[in-house]
């Protein structure tokens, strides 16, 4: 059963002109989230390309598996069942990175939320206003929200991500667990639009982008989508970047190479169905013909890069067809046997790493929690 929201905890998030009210399979109402939409040309659309996402993915798939060597991006993987497995994932006992991150803010959620309140000069805390960067559901920015809301007495949390069924689960769990939050989603996909993030007047903004969901870009593209946080942000407004450690990081000898390459390749099978489920996707939803059982998950340590890189390995030489559709005509991807598509790079950072990419973007790093094994960091930075 699933709760439904008190309404008036539920705000538009404005910034776009277009909105329509939101409805989420199988649910009744949820009348009060609205969310933009997106305008389509209608000599753009194809039966078999019938939405802006599949047009998107449409393009991502023809570009990626046309290029040398062949790569799709980590974005595609999270389709319904895709999302699914991720939860998953992050339920396995090889895969830390989640519940450590949630240790980390079980145990200095006070000093977080008191460090981004803080002021240099004295004067009265203003209120934190809180925003999340591929909140999806939200699992772990409940210790946070409590923590606000017993230092504030309320809090306004505004998640953004693309997927709104995400969202309203989100919105769910955090109306039915913390009383005193104010939800305002805002669905966007902050990689690829300039965002207006809708900051609160007369609030400071503590931005969260947790989960080491800044690992999936390289170390340009994460400094560019931190400066595009960073240009919606004032100065001492906070930024709350959690990240991997790379492997024996200094006098870290408890993380080694072999710990990360179990995290993303489990013995239950989990990561490697994540990883094959984009092909499955492919079929769906461009009537691509992979034959999902010809190809297998491979993750590999790029020591030089300071990645986990994840590829899906073609078994036998094949031809995969791509049909016609409005993004392209009929295309035949040939594949070699042992060639594969680079499906994610899982970026792991040292603390100066971190530090580095952070000033890169007009931040200031403030101060930088670690759980006691030092697997994960989760840092705040001030925007200057
Ligand atoms: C969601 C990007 C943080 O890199 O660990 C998990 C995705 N891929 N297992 C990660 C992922 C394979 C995850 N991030």
């Amino acid at each position: 059963m699933h709760h439904i929201p008190d309404r008036m905890h539920l705000m538009l998030s404005g910034g776009d002109s277009t909105h329509e009210i939101y409805r989420p399979p199988g649910r009744d109402v949820l009348q009060g989230i609205q969310v933009p939409t997106f305008a389509i040309a209608p000599e753009a659309v194809l039966p078999s390309v019938s939405n802006t996402t599949t047009l998107h993915v449409a393009k991502e798939a023809r570009a990626g598996l046309s290029a040398t060597p062949k790569t799709l991006s980590p974005w595609l993987f999270y389709d319904e069942a895709g999302s699914d497995l991720f939860e998953q994932i992050t339920e396995l006992p090889e895969y830390y990175p989640t519940r450590t991150e949630r240790s980390i803010f079980a145990a200095h959620a006070p000093e977080i939320l008191c460090e981004a309140a803080a002021t240099s000069n004295g004067t009265p805390a203003p209120m934190l206003t809180l925003i999340e960067l591929g909140a999806g559901t939200a699992t772990k920015t409940g210790i946070l929200l409590a923590e606000a809301v017993r230092q504030q007495g309320s809090v306004v949390y505004q998640p953004v991500d693309v997927s709104e069924t995400a969202l309203a689960e989100a919105t769910d769990n955090i109306l039915s667990s913390i009383p005193g939050v104010t939800v305002r989603v805002q669905v966007a996909d902050y990689t690829r639009e300039a965002l207006p993030l809708n900051r609160l007047a007369n609030t400071r903004t503590l931005a969260l982008y947790i989960g080491s969901s800044i690992g999936n870009f390289a170390p340009e593209d994460a400094r560019d989508v931190l400066r595009n946080l960073r240009a919606q942000l004032l100065p001492g407004d906070t930024l709350l970047l959690g990240t991997d450690l790379a492997p024996n990081g200094g006098a870290n000898a408890n993380k080694t190479v072999a710990t990360l390459l179990a995290a993303y390749d489990d013995a239950a099978g989990t990561t490697a169905a994540f990883n094959l489920n984009v092909l499955t996707r492919l079929n769906r939803d461009l009537g691509t013909d992979f034959d999902v059982e010809n190809f297998c998950h491979r993750a590999c340590w790029n020591p030089a890069q300071s990645r986990i890189e994840m590829h899906l390995e073609s078994i036998t030489a094949q031809r995969v067809h791509i049909p016609a559709n409005s993004a392209g005509p009929a295309l035949a991807i040939d594949f070699a046997q042992g060639e594969s598509i680079h499906t994610e790079n899982s970026y792991k950072f040292t603390t100066t790493a971190v530090e580095t990419l952070l000033a890169s973007a007009n931040f200031k790093s403030t101060k930088s929690w670690q759980d006691p094994q030092h697997l994960f960091a989760v840092t705040l930075a001030t925007a200057i």
